[in-house]
């Protein structure tokens, strides 16, 4: 009997390693110290789908236990991308399955060698469910294709005559409905019109599903007793800012922790000693969002120091942590950063490039936050998954804010509301917030977009998805992206902030622009009278085929997106004076789909191209921003966001 490529995974999974997904550890992002070492293995892979009808040779066969390319012709493969954009074979551009990625690594003598270094595996993502070998022994196992995970491989390099490593990676792109983001394979089983074993993937989210090893693949050091996990929350006391801190380690019962925060020109501003305190910072300068302040995304540095007596004398563990010092407040009809009101005037975005699909790449990272810069968007919501740890940093230093959402994308059926499916999502939230807590560029939290929650159990589901992610942090408020077609969403009275996606004139209305402002105000009015809560638009816009004019404006013309995003505009104008606190376009820029007849290449509602080159809209939304952050801002006016076409 032919197996399908999800009971392919789940059976081998309990088969062969039985194992439960344990709660993630600290997840600290390797970073050099003093103490710690790392070496990044990107560049080319060995690959090979499994095209065999089951797609179980490759465990068959167990292709694990010796060099990939004794067991049958091998791909090159870069890495950091996604596997199907880069080649010229159709088949494996829409694979549906296991692909196997190995690489050789080469070890210095003094991992292998000196017992007090912990050497550590650190996969920054994988989609969607992988397995890890090294050396044919099975380390890790994990489900989820946005957030890392981490197998402690000390053991296995450091016995025997070893000089170097073979990592052998397995990954499944099969997405079931329980599955996040969930998907349902449908098999084509009329011999008339399908060969035999035909299935396809089928989902209900509007990207491509991508696949293969997207972001760092990485092995670092640490001591073998080491700083496991920091958990930093900040506050504030008139002008002192509050730095909490808790620190857990791992590997030794003596030890002493020294923490020592730093400005930014490196001068020590607080000290402290013990697993966890309280910092405090006279006259601190805090973390604003870029356009918020003149001085924004100011970050100070958390030194943390473990030191071990050992049989040879002290060890020391070193972790730096960078430090935005910001509080996040919700009221009724505002949403509060450092006490001040905070306007989103930003963008939804994609992981999502020519070529290299959702691969991470520092280019083109760097050529998205320069244009964001250059748009004056000062958030940015991570539709519809969580994005790589680089992105988080950059939002950091560059005081972008985030909203940062789950992979709870495309919640439709019956069956991803289960208990199956909701103790996933629980956990996906737990590695979210574990990975992601310490970053002042994260304000919110975002559980799903635009799930099915008028179906009778989302009530339950939500409410307890998002009092969990509340239990896990209480210092953020929690939300996810409701349509506004569903004004019976069950799932909203437990959010913190109503997200609400519209697509006026576009589904529906289609070629009406002027209905837009009746029905974005009447959307409002109803969200908030019926929850009194802020509301972010969280997503609006047009699909735009660039170099397409039509005056009058017709669908898919750039005076379309243009007119469309004005007549928005103007309702929003009305409502950030009440209690709408953010506007999010859809989309920054296109981005690949599923082939369907609703996309011509993808979708099209970007302000910039795929390839980040401007529509005529992405001037219009340009003039907007940097004119609600001159209305907007705190500090003197004069030291900052001289407006120009021709500057920043
Ligand atoms: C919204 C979805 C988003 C889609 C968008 C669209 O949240 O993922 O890409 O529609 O259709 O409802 O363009």
């Amino acid at each position: 009997m032919a197996q399908t490529p999800v009971g392919c995974w789940a059976a081998l999974g309990a088969l062969l390693w039985g194992c439960a997904l344990a709660l993630p550890r600290g997840m600290l992002y390797p970073r050099e110290s003093p103490s710690r070492e790392r070496k990044e293995l990107a560049g080319l892979w060995s690959f090979r789908a499994d095209f065999s009808a089951t797609r179980r040779r490759g465990f068959e066969e167990q292709w694990y236990q010796r060099p990939l390319r004794e067991s049958g012709p091998t791909l090159d493969m870069p890495v950091p991308s996604s596997f199907n954009d880069v080649g010229q074979d159709g088949q494996l551009r829409n694979f549906v399955g296991w692909v196997w990625y190995e690489r050789e690594v080469v070890l210095p003598d003094r991992w292998t060698q000196d017992l007090h270094t912990r050497v550590v595996l650190r996969v920054g993502s994988a989609h969607y469910y992988a397995i890890v070998w090294v050396n044919g022994v099975h380390v890790a196992e994990h489900e989820g294709g946005h957030l890392p995970f981490e197998a402690d491989i000390s053991k296995l390099v450091q016995t025997g005559p070893l000089t170097s490593c073979r990592v052998t990676i397995a990954i499944n792109n099969t997405l079931t409905p329980h599955t996040l983001p969930p998907g349902t394979i449908l098999y084509k089983t009329d011999t008339s019109k399908y060969p035999k074993g035909y299935f396809v993937q089928d989902t209900k989210f509007d990207f491509f599903n991508y696949a293969g090893l997207h972001r760092t693949v990485l092995l670092y050091t640490t001591p073998t007793a080491y700083i496991d996990d920091i958990t930093v929350t900040t506050g504030l006391d008139k002008d002192t800012g509050l730095v909490n801190y808790q620190i857990v380690t791992q590997g030794s019962e003596h030890f002493e922790l020294q923490v020592w925060l730093l400005d930014a020109e490196g001068s020590v501003v607080a000290r402290g000693t013990g697993g966890e305190g309280q910092l405090q910072v006279p006259n601190a300068h805090l973390w604003w969002p870029y356009l918020m302040h003149e001085d924004p995304a100011y970050l100070y540095s958390l030194e943390v120091k473990m030191t071990t007596q050992t049989a040879t004398g002290p060890m020391a563990d070193f972790y730096t942590l960078p430090v935005g010092i910001r509080t996040v407040a919700v009221t009724e009809t505002q949403f509060l950063i450092n006490g001040k009101p905070f306007y989103f005037h930003g963008v939804n975005k994609h992981e999502d490039s020519d070529i290299r699909g959702k691969g991470f790449d520092w280019a083109l990272l760097l050529k998205d936050f320069n244009l964001l810069r250059w748009l004056g968007a000062n958030s940015f919501r991570t539709s519809h998954y969580p994005y790589a740890e680089e992105v988080m940093h950059l939002c950091d230093r560059y005081g972008i804010v985030v909203i940062d959402e789950c992979p709870g994308v495309g919640i439709v059926l019956a069956e991803s509301f289960s208990n199956r499916s909701l103790q996933h999502h629980l956990q996906v939230m737990e590695e979210l917030v574990q990975r992601d807590k310490n970053h002042p560029a994260v304000v919110m939290w975002s559980v799903a977009n635009e799930p099915s929650s008028s179906l009778q159990p989302a009530a339950y589901y939500f409410k307890t998805v998002i009092a969990h992610t509340k239990a896990l942090d209480p210092s953020r408020p929690v939300t996810f992206a409701t349509n506004s077609n569903y004004a019976t969403d069950l799932g909203v009275p437990y959010v913190d902030v109503i997200c609400v996606n519209s697509y006026f004139s576009w589904y529906h209305d289609s070629g009406h622009l002027e209905v837009i402002e009746l029905q974005l105000r009447t959307q409002f009015e109803s969200w908030h009278h019926a929850y009194r809560k802020p509301i972010i638009q969280s997503e609006y816009g047009a699909d735009t085929i660039p170099g397409l004019h039509e005056d009058p404006p017709l669908m898919f013309s750039e005076e379309y997106q243009k007119g469309l995003l004005a007549r928005y505009h103007a309702v929003l104008d009305e409502k950030r004076k009440e209690y709408v606190v953010g506007e999010l376009i859809w989309n920054f820029a296109d981005f690949m789909t599923n082939q369907t007849p609703q996309r011509v290449l993808g979708n099209k509602k970007g302000i910039f191209t795929r390839q980040r080159q401007p529509k005529s809209a992405a001037f219009l939304l340009r003039d907007r921003y940097w004119r609600l952050a001159n209305e907007t801002q705190e500090g003197p006016r004069s030291l900052c966001l001289q407006y120009s076409p021709f500057t920043v």
